[in-house]
């Protein structure tokens, strides 16, 4: 019998053979270990140079700072940033520096994740992987060139964080581009708990506990305590969200104070669209308008027409509206929540929309499957020299979401990783196993969706399904991929991928 310690060291000795096995599997090189590129290395740095860049400085401070905010008549005590907001945007050109003095006043450690941005590896907010978490009362210089136009957002990287107020869009504009539009709005959806019914640390205490498999029933959906039995969706699946909300946000605003929007009768307008939520699916769309979708998570796509557009968390779509005559619901309807985010588009008289006003039901509401990359951003066609098999796990149950059958520790610094080597192109599989669907994100690169479709860093998987995207491993570095289901991702539905050293 070996005593405790031996037993200790044996089992230890054993992971590192099994991690070191599984690296070569995966490696074109006979190296016995492999190394990975660190976020402060002379790699990172070589590819920020080659970045192209204008000389100009966007220079801004944002505080993380506990703050009570009015919800159309509720008081909410949160976290939020000063200095930018669903309301008030962080806005550059491409090719500017961005330097934001990020000052951490919240009780507990935080950083800033630039979400969607191939940006260099130090700056992407990812504690224990890529910088240490901001202690509180702590500060941290972000400095980095914006590497593409289009719609970002930027919000923590620490546990649930992200489901209380602390979160921004970053518009990053194109000089060049030719306006076809004469106004612009940007539209964040959120789901709201935090200071109301709870925070989102006690909902993930309640959803660590496990629920029920309720698989069948369909009864809508059923509050329990602070989680939702029941909420499905034909257009996810199946389970649409575990989490109940008392309220849904456009920028802020609840649905009995909505923000309004106002234009002249037929002004073209582009949405810049944003799903900041934490748990929760929006099918989103202006009443009496179509929606001619031009972006996908910050890329132009070839211009698709729909009623509606389904956002899954963390995913951003741009569409241009004709405005009509007179004043229109902007819904986003939480699927399966039975429960919308509104806001109010006026260009004439009639009487505001209501929280009851409903969009009218498509049947098919678009999604990144029906889009197509733009020419200028279509990936070239390419053998793949690596291809990372990425299975979803895990269940409400147990509530024990995984990659590949690992939970995540956040609080960890990186043990293992998927490996990939700068210039390769990669395929990714997003297999998922699981009965729920998962938006996943990939930090530092856009992939392209198969057959010609959108260039994206979040994108819906439905349960029972495998997404393969593509990308160029062009941005060395340690890099997460993980559920944009804050409580998926805090559960441990996480992984990295890294860039071997050469
Ligand atoms: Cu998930």
């Amino acid at each position: 019998m070996p005593t405790d310690l031996n037993r200790r060291q044996f089992l230890a000795a054993g992971a590192l053979t099994l991690a070191a096995a599984g690296l070569a599997g995966c490696s074109s090189t006979d190296k016995k270990t492999t190394s990975f590129v660190e976020p402060g290395s002379a790699a990172v740095t070589a590819a920020e140079a080659k970045r192209r860049r204008t000389g100009t400085v966007v220079q801004r401070a944002l505080t993380a700072e506990p703050v009570t905010l009015d919800l159309g008549g509720k008081t909410a005590k949160t976290w939020a940033y000063r200095g930018a907001s669903a309301a008030e945007p962080l806005r550059g050109n491409v090719g500017d520096t961005l330097k934001i003095a990020l000052t951490n006043n919240l009780p507990d450690p935080t950083t800033v994740h630039w979400h969607g941005l191939a940006l260099r590896n130090d700056m992407d907010g990812v504690p224990n992987l890529t910088q240490k978490a901001v202690q509180p009362a702590g500060s941290f210089d972000y400095e980095f060139t914006l590497p593409e136009p289009g719609t970002f957002w930027f919000h923590p990287h620490v546990g649930v964080q992200l489901d209380r107020g602390l979160y921004a869009p970053l518009i990053i504009d194109d000089p060049k581009e030719k306006a076809d539009y004469d106004k612009e709005w940007v539209i964040v959806l959120d789901d709201w708990l935090d200071g109301v019914t709870a925070t989102p640390d006690q909902v993930l205490k309640e959803l660590g506990q496990g629920m029920m498999d309720h698989g069948g029933m369909d009864m809508g959906p059923m509050r329990m305590g602070n989680t939702l039995m029941g909420a499905t969706s034909p257009l996810l699946g199946g389970d649409a969200g575990d989490v109940y909300y008392p309220l849904y946000l456009i920028n802020g605003r609840p649905a009995n104070d909505p923000q309004t929007f106002t234009a002249k009768p037929g002004e073209r307008i582009r949405l810049r669209i944003i799903n900041a939520g934490g748990d929760t699916a929006f099918c989103f769309g202006v009443a009496g308008h179509t929606l001619t979708i031009t972006h996908a998570d910050g890329f132009p796509v070839q211009p698709h027409e729909a009623e509606n557009v389904v956002l899954g968390m963390g995913e951003r779509y741009d569409a241009v509206i004709t405005a009509g005559d007179g004043a229109f619901a902007v819904i986003g309807e939480a699927l399966g929540k039975q429960d919308q985010a509104l806001a109010v588009l006026r260009t004439g008289a009639g009487s505001a929309p209501t929280s009851k006003t409903k969009l009218p039901q498509t049947k098919d509401p678009a999604a990144a499957v029906d889009l197509k990359a733009a020419d200028a951003v279509r990936l070239p066609e390419r053998a793949i020299d690596r291809t990372l098999a990425l299975e979803l796990t895990g269940s409400m149950g147990k509530y024990d979401w995984a990659i590949n059958g690992k939970r995540m520790d956040m609080g960890q610094p990186m043990r293992d990783a998927l490996g990939v080597e700068a210039g390769e192109r990669v395929a990714l599989e997003f297999k998922n196993s699981t009965k729920m669907w998962h938006p996943m994100h990939l930090h530092g690169h856009t992939y392209q969706h198969p057959g010609g479709g959108p260039r994206k860093d979040t994108s819906i998987v439905l349960p029972g399904t495998t997404l393969r995207v593509e990308l160029d491993a062009d941005n060395p570095g340690r890099w997460l991929t993980h559920c944009h289901n804050v409580y998926h991702g805090e559960a441990g539905m996480m992984t990295t991928i890294a860039y071997q050293e050469k």
